[in-house]
């Protein structure tokens, strides 16, 4: 009678270890629950302007603890402003010091906000860009996952530089608003 429990238990201990290799899949761009730079990925963070020297558009990022998924940290808060005489665009920027994809299927990040629809794209080591557009974003948390598949352009995906958030004069519903994203991974 003990050696059959013994033996449920060893067999019960193997499920786990196998579950544990197949849902492991989760990897963090950044939760931004430190409240600072670097990301999860150790890389740089920051924000781009289309003309630096137009005045009237902008993008601001603010690590944000009134505004985050979850129960405890920070949001990332980007201000932005595309609202301007010339064309305008700007965003956000994310170092991903060339993750290789293998394994993950999805890009899964997290947001609220403002504009119904901006950008996001991922940038590989070779120079290829693959975009998405995210639509449907509104004043609650939302969960967007997006197939790797779906960005265009992107043909080579083990060795990825950036991700980045854009915001686009002729696309955005408010041209000045704010966006709060949250929980950017790669899953299974
Ligand atoms: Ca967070
Ligand atoms: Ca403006």
């Amino acid at each position: 009678m003990r050696k059959v429990v013994l033996l449920v238990f060893i067999i019960g201990g193997f499920v786990m270890v196998g579950a544990t290799q197949v849902w492991a899949q989760e990897v963090y761009i950044d939760n931004f629950n430190t409240g600072s730079k670097p990301n999860a990925l150790g890389g740089d963070s920051g924000v781009f302007d289309f003309q630096p020297t137009d005045f009237s558009q902008c993008c601001v990022d603010i690590y944000d603890s009134a505004e985050k998924h979850g129960d405890s940290g920070f949001s990332m808060r980007l201000n932005y402003d595309v609202d301007s005489a010339d064309p305008a665009y700007n965003g956000y920027w994310s170092k991903l010091n060339g993750f290789d994809t293998t394994g993950h299927t999805k890009l899964v990040l997290w947001v609220k906000g403002d504009t119904t629809v901006f950008k996001i794209e991922l940038k590989n080591n070779e120079g290829e860009k693959g975009e998405y557009y995210i639509t449907g974003v509104t004043a609650d948390w939302k969960k967007v996952e997006v197939p790797l598949e779906n960005f265009e352009g992107l043909t080579n995906l083990s060795s990825l530089s950036e991700f980045v958030v854009v915001f686009e004069d002729r696309i955005a519903s408010r041209k000045e608003g704010t966006i709060w994203i949250d929980d950017i991974y790669f899953s299974d």
